[in-house]
């Protein structure tokens, strides 16, 4: 056997035992222990039934993802679980924790399943761009039926130790010791004569249903909703031979399909971004060991949208938090708005009455600063305005304890000069949420020039702790999101100046797999924003950076948005479904016409070129400065804030995967005919001339 996976046998039982933190991922060494463990349990005469338990916070939680793309070592995961299925002695999984892609596929090998009561279970590796790759996609859905496994193994949702018993994917639910239960269930197998009973074998679930149906349903489903993703029509594929081919076969139809998922671009992409999320929580430079300060309550100053959901943030954690508002009535107000926000989970059925009182009595409203002098954590989402920043700040310098951590939510604002408000710069960090802040995992944690070692490590400990994805960034105007995101905004308004409609540009986004288009944004958001930034670069700019004029025009118009019922596209009452705007070509017209533009045809690459590429070139001008640690960080922000779609990997991996040459050419002749704003980024420049690339820095 080996260290991570030893035999040893009690009475008449084989224990296999598993421990390979920190999931018990199944590497080439746990399934080589795995396979030696099951032979030599099936070998020894004195052994009648073999336990397979894990040590650690969860039973195996899937394969080795590190491994993918390497080249394949045998033992194959299918070759351990189909030699597990074949023992002829009973085998019993112990489940705990998550058992996951082929930590779910090892345990229906076995023979019987018994879990602890919050334990789950699940296919989740269309999530990586794959299929459950060794047996899955043929034994669940003889466990569950057809249906039930079509929806966990193309969404890769996990279901709770309950459903799996409601289900028959276990058969059990356990509490206390994991060995001591896994035994006691043997010798009840023993005891009953009860022999292997093999998942591959049984076929109830597989009849008296109209799989063929569930199967079409699946693929009109995902048709609509994830046109753009290469597994999902696979793992369907895969599910289709559980019920049209005998197992053997649709084992092997099963690994066809995992082979064609496993060398796609997405799959490589969606590896990237389970990783590089991961990585970008790991602040370079800063200590392991840093001390992280307690933060049992916290307050938020303002009670608006984002003042509110990042109050409801700290309450979903558990942690006591304080609004404070300036009047009675607003504090009143932004408390009904935690309410009616928490109410609509309950009415979608995503919480209870319970738990909604149980988060409402964390947060209280106040309108004292003094109230605020015992709170560990502030965090201030008022008006970006310095000004008011500036007296916020006063404020909380003067009535907070000694050791309290000041952070700001701004978006944009300079944050060192927000930090010199105060006597104490060095407990003063950024926090910026993104809208609604109860729902966007993204949290940019802002390191000012003195924010103190360990404010920054208990700020991205904070982060975790609200289950968002915190990346350290660097001070500059937008750090690093929305400083990219302006360029790629404008650049749709020019397009939409030289001739595409808002619609198109949409659609070529869309279709390229962002979550929404840069007009439907604006719309959302409202053009005023936009305007006043606009507005603020005309006052700040050196002419040769040339501005578009259609929000301008757009405003004298009166179309702001949603807001006004008219933006880029047209809203009916009460409805967001965005509808052609009649008014809208004239508008455009008049733009081109006073920039002095002849309207042409646009292709969508070219719009993808002039709209991502913008992004890429900013990004590599964060990296050279230093306001991005690196490459993959500005992915995870991308993922996570701005809905680019994850199967490209985030603006810099799906530079890296067109080739910077490429993509620095492009940018030369953008620079030559549409000037300053394209001059092309110096580490761009360079990795491209010595054929490099952004995950090579
Ligand atoms: N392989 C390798 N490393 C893994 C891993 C895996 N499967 N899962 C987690 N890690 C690392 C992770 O990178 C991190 O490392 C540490 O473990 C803790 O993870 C054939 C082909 C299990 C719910 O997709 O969902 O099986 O940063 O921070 O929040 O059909 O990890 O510490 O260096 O996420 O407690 C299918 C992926 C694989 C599960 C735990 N399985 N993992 O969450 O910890 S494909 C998955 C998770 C497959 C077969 C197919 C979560 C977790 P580091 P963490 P956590």
């Amino acid at each position: 056997m080996s260290d991570v996976v030893t035999l040893e046998r009690k009475g008449a039982i084989a224990v296999v035992t598993v421990n390979n933190p920190p999931v018990n991922a199944l590497g080439i060494a746990v399934r080589e222990g795995l396979q030696n463990s099951f032979k030599a349990a099936e070998a020894d005469p004195e052994v009648k039934a073999i336990v397979l338990v894990c040590e650690g916070s969860t039973f195996i939680a899937g394969a080795d993802i590190k491994e993918f793309g390497k080249p394949p070592q045998a033992p194959s995961l299918p070759d351990v679980v189909n030699g597990i299925e074949a023992g002829s002695k009973p085998s019993v999984a112990v489940i705990h924790g998550t058992a996951l892609g082929g930590g779910l596929e090892v345990a229906v090998s076995c023979h019987y399943r018994i879990a602890r009561k919050d334990a789950k279970v699940g296919l989740p590796e269309v999530k990586l761009g794959l299929l459950p790759g060794a047996g899955g996609t043929q034994r669940l859905p003889r466990l569950t039926g057809v249906a039930k496994a079509l929806d966990m193994i193309v969404s890769g949702a996990p279901i709770s130790a309950t459903e799996a018993l409601e289900l028959g994917v276990v058969d059990q639910l356990i509490e206390g010791d994991l060995l001591s239960a896994g035994l006691a269930y043997a010798d009840q197998l023993i005891a009953e004569g009860k022999g292997p009973r093999r998942t591959g074998e049984r076929t109830d679930k597989l009849e008296g249903v109209d799989n063929a149906a569930a199967v079409a349903a699946k693929r009109a489903e995902i048709e609509k909703k994830m046109p753009g993703l290469f597994s999902p029509q696979r793992c369907i594929s895969a599910v289709e031979a559980a019920f049209t081919l005998p197992l053997a076969e649709g084992l092997k139809r099963e690994r066809e399909l995992f082979a064609e998922c496993l060398v796609s671009p997405q799959r490589a992409a969606l590896v990237h971004a389970f990783f590089t999320e991961r990585l970008a929580s790991k602040v370079d430079g800063l200590a392991k060991d840093t001390p992280v300060r307690d933060v049992k309550s916290a307050a938020v100053i303002g009670g608006g949208t984002m003042g509110v959901g990042i109050a409801m943030c700290f309450a979903n954690a558990g942690i006591p938090v304080k609004v404070l508002e300036i009047t009675a009535e607003a504090r009143d107000k932004a408390m009904q708005r935690a309410r009616d926000t928490y109410g609509m989970s309950v009415k979608r059925g995503s919480l209870n009455e319970a738990a909604l009182e149980k988060r409402m009595a964390l947060i209280s409203g106040v309108t004292d600063y003094a109230d605020l002098a015992d709170v560990d954590l502030v965090i201030e989402a008022v008006f970006e305005e310095m000004s008011v920043k500036q007296k916020v700040f006063s404020a909380l310098d003067a009535n907070c304890k000694p050791g309290a951590i000041l952070a700001s939510n701004t978006s944009s604002l300079d944050l060192n000069e927000i930090a010199n408000f105060t006597k104490r710069p060095e407990d003063v960090v950024g926090l910026h949420f993104f809208s609604p802040a109860n729902v966007m995992r993204l949290l940019e944690v802002v390191r000012g020039e003195k924010t103190a070692d360990d404010v920054l490590a208990t700020a991205m400990a904070i982060g975790k702790k609200l289950k968002k994805v915190a990346v350290p960034v660097g001070v500059c105007d937008g750090f690093v999101g929305n400083r990219m995101v302006f360029q790629y905004g404008r650049e749709a308004e020019f397009l939409v100046e030289e001739g595409a409609t808002p619609a198109q540009v949409d659609g070529a986004l869309r279709k390229f797999g962002m979550a929404m288009g840069p007009f439907a944004m604006r719309d959302l958001s409202g053009l005023d924003i936009g305007l006043s930034i606009r507005t603020r670069q005309r006052q700040t700019l050196p002419a040769e950076f040339k501005l578009p004029l259609v929000l301008d025009k757009m405003a004298e118009a009166g179309m702001l948005g949603q807001k006004t019922g008219k933006g880029f596209y047209v809203y009916e009452a009460g409805s967001r479904t965005p509808l052609e705007n009649p008014e809208l070509p004239a508008i455009l017209a008049a733009a081109s016409k006073e920039q002095g533009i002849e309207r042409r045809e646009l292709s969508d690459e070219y719009i993808i070129e002039r709209t991502i590429y913008a992004l890429i070139n900013e990004g590599a001008k964060i990296l050279e400065e230093g306001i991005a640690q690196r490459a993959s960080d500005i992915d995870v922000i991308y993922l996570n804030g701005y809905g680019f779609p994850a199967f490209q990997g985030g603006p810099m991996f799906y530079a890296d995967a067109v080739g910077l040459d490429v993509v620095y050419a492009k940018i030369c002749e953008f620079h030559e005919q549409h000037g300053a704003w394209w001059k092309p980024a110096a580490l761009l420049e360079k990795l491209a001339k010595e054929g490099r690339k952004f995950a090579d820095l």
